[in-house]
């Protein structure tokens, strides 16, 4: 497709989307802010706009050190400086973590102080935030803030203020990838920033992403504006020779949401991650995306299928095919063989964060799939019906890394080394809808990971194991003759099959997996499950639902802080101290200290003991644990179709 086709399709991409918003959209609440109560610190700088000319990739000249691939047989050297540095930064916020939960009979401040120069001692944390739209994007929300000590009375007793300062890693896939996305960008802000009412939020979910941003926040285009500014972009991109898809759109789209900038972001790239402060300093965590290939005219993503990961530094992945990362920075540059010849310039620009986050929520293929499955009028279902058949005929892909970075690389066990354009969709689509992927590599040592599942697996949007069991299924492949060395030095923890999890309530509290690590021979992760579940909103919204009013956005926020907390604590008073048990477990085996007799108790509290009960449970409607928070005027809106059927109608005409 040409950029001529691109700037047309885009054109009735939006006559389409204004026309069908109109007869599908339902009416919004428009008066519903809440005034804030709290004084809340003011969101000014953000990460670096440092891509030479807005969205436009560019040539540029190299540097020095010509940009290379390297082979996926290490860390990178850029992280594994920055994790020396980050070990030393979350010594003390671990220590006042640890203190705080307050494990009786043992002094967890002196432990980790103790233990403080002996880096390979400390615990190792991890957080992953999975996807599922705008629910997860605000479930993991409330999680992140239950987790974040900056946040008002987060570190009062029931709370679990700091973990976000003493994790190592911070994952988000899809919609968990727009709320890690959203913090990085806006120079690690905190979630009550990206909410606050005061002034204009960041995160005004009450225009749908189909009709642009209110005007008289930050944002002050129209409609027709934001439009024309995306086509152009868009344009640009194409006229500068990138094939461009469905996915720059989308991504030039979510920025507006998520980057606070009034031209929504245009020059801002993951790779300038690296050099904001707070990350440059290692004083928050490493932030990770993920989105998986897709071969040529699939849609349906297999659980072999390749994850990729976007981490600040590089682009790549540690899979046994093509086993290699790229400088993210230079990502759109010509490389072959996995170097870049003298004759070609150093592209930068191409790694766009809204493109970035773009690509790791990319599911329009998913979309077409399940149209018989979703509750849209039957004009729409044959709508996209049609257009399945051009989708499926097409090799015109989703996200399009073109020119591919890994062609001619380790061509020997690649599946994409002889593609011009490596095809990149959504995160989740392997089923693995948490990020644990980049957690288990053996390389990051990771020793736990708080695994926010907002999955909607279940009939009512509630999820009930399925990423964990895609993600357990995926370790399993180490020799097996179908999936090869798939896992390839991975592994991950036991966990049962997803009728168990919802009979025996395993989706419906934080639960443990991996407790009993000599159970496995290569060293595994603890796992902690914190599923989303109704504490005090029914947060199981619709992944299709693109518009929150404001009271909904925060209760659903407040829902994810309590899912985190356990309500604080009133709905399990053992649990904070828990968590605290769970971060320290591996570090305890490591310097052969015993478990305190408190954490034996909860190991035996929350650990999945590996029961198994595969009856087919009854319909998953789970009550709420705290009851409904009396607060604004919050009415669930009914699902809206205009997110399926606009997508559908862009799919349809980027293919025309
Ligand atoms: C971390 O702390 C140790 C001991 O306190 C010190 O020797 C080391 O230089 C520090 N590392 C970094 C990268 O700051
Ligand atoms: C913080 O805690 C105090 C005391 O419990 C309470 O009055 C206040 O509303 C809380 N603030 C927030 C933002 O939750
Ligand atoms: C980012 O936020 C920090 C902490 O609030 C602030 O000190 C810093 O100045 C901000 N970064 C930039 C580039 O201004
Ligand atoms: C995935 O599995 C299928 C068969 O189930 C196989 O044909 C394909 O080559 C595998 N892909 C990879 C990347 O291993
Ligand atoms: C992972 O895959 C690479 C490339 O195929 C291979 O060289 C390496 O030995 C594998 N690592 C493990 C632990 O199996
Ligand atoms: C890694 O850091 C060095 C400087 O220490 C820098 O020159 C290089 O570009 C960085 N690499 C990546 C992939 O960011
Ligand atoms: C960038 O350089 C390549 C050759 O390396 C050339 O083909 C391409 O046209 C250049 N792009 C622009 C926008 O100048
Ligand atoms: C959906 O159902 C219609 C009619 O029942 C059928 O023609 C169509 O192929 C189905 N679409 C998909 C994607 O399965
Ligand atoms: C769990 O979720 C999967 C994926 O959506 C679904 O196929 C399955 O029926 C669900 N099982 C239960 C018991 O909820
Ligand atoms: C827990 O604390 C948060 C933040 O202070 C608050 O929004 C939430 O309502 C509290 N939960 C309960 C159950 O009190
Ligand atoms: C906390 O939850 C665990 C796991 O469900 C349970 O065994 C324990 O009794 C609960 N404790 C309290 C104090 O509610
Ligand atoms: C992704 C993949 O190939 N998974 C397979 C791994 O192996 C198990 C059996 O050991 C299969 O059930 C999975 O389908």
């Amino acid at each position: 497709m040409g950029p001529r086709a691109t700037s047309g399709a885009f054109a009735l991409f939006f006559a389409l989307a204004a026309s069908v918003q109109a007869s599908f959209l339902l009416p919004k609440d428009p008066s519903s802010k809440i005034a804030s109560t709290v004084a809340i610190p003011k969101l000014e700088i953000r990460a670096l706009p440092n891509a030479p000319d807005g969205y436009t990739p560019q040539n540029t000249t190299c540097p020095s050190t010509r940009p290379t691939v390297r082979s996926a047989s290490a860390l990178s050297q850029n992280e594994t400086s920055w994790l020396e540095m980050r070990r030393n930064n979350t010594i003390d916020p671990m220590s006042d973590l640890l203190g705080r939960l307050n494990i009786s009979g043992f002094d967890a401040e002196s432990y980790i102080t103790n233990n403080a120069k002996n880096a390979s001692a400390l615990p190792n944390i991890a957080i992953a935030i999975s996807g599922g739209g705008y629910r997860a994007c605000l479930n993991g929300g409330g999680a992140v803030q239950a987790f974040d000590s900056r946040e008002i009375n987060s570190t009062a007793a029931g709370h679990l203020g700091g973990l976000l300062q003493s994790a190592t890693y911070l994952a988000g896939l899809s919609g968990g990838g727009w709320l890690v996305g959203s913090i990085y960008v806006n120079n690690f802000t905190t979630i009550t920033s990206l909410l606050d009412n005061n002034a204009s939020s960041v995160w005004e979910f009450g225009n749908s992403i189909f009709e642009g941003p209110a005007t008289g926040g930050i944002q002050v285009l129209d409609s027709a504006e934001y439009y024309t500014g995306i086509e152009q972009e868009v344009s640009a991109k194409a006229d500068a020779g990138f094939n461009t898809s469905v996915t720059d759109f989308w991504g030039r789209a979510l920025s507006f949401q998520l980057v606070n900038a009034s031209d929504g972001g245009a020059s801002y790239t993951w790779s300038s991650i690296q050099l904001q402060d707070s990350f440059a300093n290692a004083e928050s965590p490493m932030p990770i995306l993920i989105a998986d290939g897709r071969a040529p005219g699939e849609t349906l993503i297999p659980g072999n299928t390749t994850i990729y990961e976007f981490n600040p530094f590089e682009f790549g992945t540690w899979d046994p095919t093509t086993y290699g990362f790229v400088p993210l920075e230079f990502l759109g540059s010509n490389f072959s063989g996995g170097v870049l010849a003298e004759s070609e310039h150093c592209v930068r620009g191409f790694d766009n964060v809204g493109y970035v986050m773009g690509t790791s929520s990319s599911l329009f293929n998913q979309f077409i799939l399940d149209v018989n499955q979703t509750s849209i009028p039957e004009l729409a279902k044959n709508f996209v019906s049609d257009i399945l058949g051009h989708f499926s005929e097409s090799d015109d892909d989703i996200a399009q890394y073109q020119p591919n970075p890994f062609y001619g690389y380790h061509t020997q066990t690649s599946t994409v080394s002889q593609l011009a354009a490596l095809n990149l969709v959504d995160g989740g689509e392997d089923l693995e809808n948490i990020p644990l992927h980049p957690l288990i590599q053996p390389f990051r040592h990771v020793d736990v990971i708080f695994a926010v599942d907002s999955s909607a697996d279940t009939n009512n949007y509630w999820p009930n194991g399925t990423s964990l069991v895609a993600s357990y299924e995926r370790s399993l492949n180490g020799t097996s003759a179908v999936g090869g060395n798939l896992a390839n030095g991975t592994s991950f923890p036991a966990v049962p099959d997803q009728n168990t999890f919802v009979n025996l309530g395993l989706n419906t509290r934080p639960t443990f997996f991996g407790c009993n690590s000599s159970n496995t021979s290569s060293p595994t992760p603890l796992v902690v499950y914190i599923p989303n579940s109704p504490y005090t909103y029914q947060s199981n919204i619709s992944t299709f639902d693109p518009s929150y009013n404001t009271s909904q956005r925060d209760l659903i926020v407040e829902n994810g802080y309590n899912v985190a907390t356990m309500g604080n604590g009133t709905v399990n008073s053992t649990w904070p101290m828990c968590v605290g048990c769970a971060i320290l477990q591996r570090s305890l085996e490591r310097t052969q200290t015993a478990m305190p007799n408190v954490c034996v108790q909860c190991f035996a509290d929350f650990c999945w003991d590996g029961t198994v009960n595969s009856t087919n449970p009854a319909a998953y409607e789970p009550p709420y644990k705290v009851g409904a928070t009396k607060k604004g005027a919050a009415t669930r809106e009914g699902v809206s179709y205009s997110f399926v059927a606009i997508v559908a109608l862009a799919v349809s005409v980027t293919l025309l």
